[in-house]
């Protein structure tokens, strides 16, 4: 099994406030190496079936039509214990209970505009990044 692989995405937020430079920076000095990275807008079923898993929560209409908004920048990250260092580097997924220094304090909005996504474990990230990228898109 793959261990050291996550998933991020740059979700539309980070793209319309041109955040996409300032976050990469972010995620390169703490140690992740970019293995593959594209921008794409996601179809509404692209993003329902994403965020299935959140499908009976009262925002998930609101989620949706966030993430189909505008583009967002899709990557594949390396590094040593890469998920869980992840999910530390970017922090609470509501911004105001984010440590100070992780992604989501510094860039995010609210606790749905939040900036960035980390897969939640070794099984997602592979599930996630392989729904993006191809074989050869990946180095
Ligand atoms: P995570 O992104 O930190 O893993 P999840 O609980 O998996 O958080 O939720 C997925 C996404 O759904 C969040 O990143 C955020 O964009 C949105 N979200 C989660 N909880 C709420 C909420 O209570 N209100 C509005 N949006 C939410
Ligand atoms: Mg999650």
């Amino acid at each position: 099994m793959i261990t050291n692989r996550t998933f991020t995405m740059l979700k539309p937020d980070s793209v319309e406030k041109g955040n996409v430079g300032p976050i990469i920076e972010k995620i390169t000095a703490a140690g992740f190496k970019i293995i593959a990275m594209k921008m794409v807008r996601l179809s509404r079923a692209d993003a329902k079936d994403f965020y299935a898993i959140h499908k009976d929560r009262p925002f998930f209409n609101d989620l949706v039509e966030f993430m189909v908004r505008g583009p967002i920048v899709v990557a594949i990250l390396e590094k040593e214990n890469a998920v869980e260092d992840f999910r530390a580097l970017i922090g609470a997924t509501n911004p105001a209970e984010a440590a100070e220094g992780t992604i989501r304090k510094l860039f995010a909005t609210s606790i749905s505009e939040n900036a960035v996504h980390g897969s939640d474990s070794n099984e997602n990230a592979l599930i996630e990044g392989s729904y993006h990228f191809s074989g050869r898109e990946v180095f």
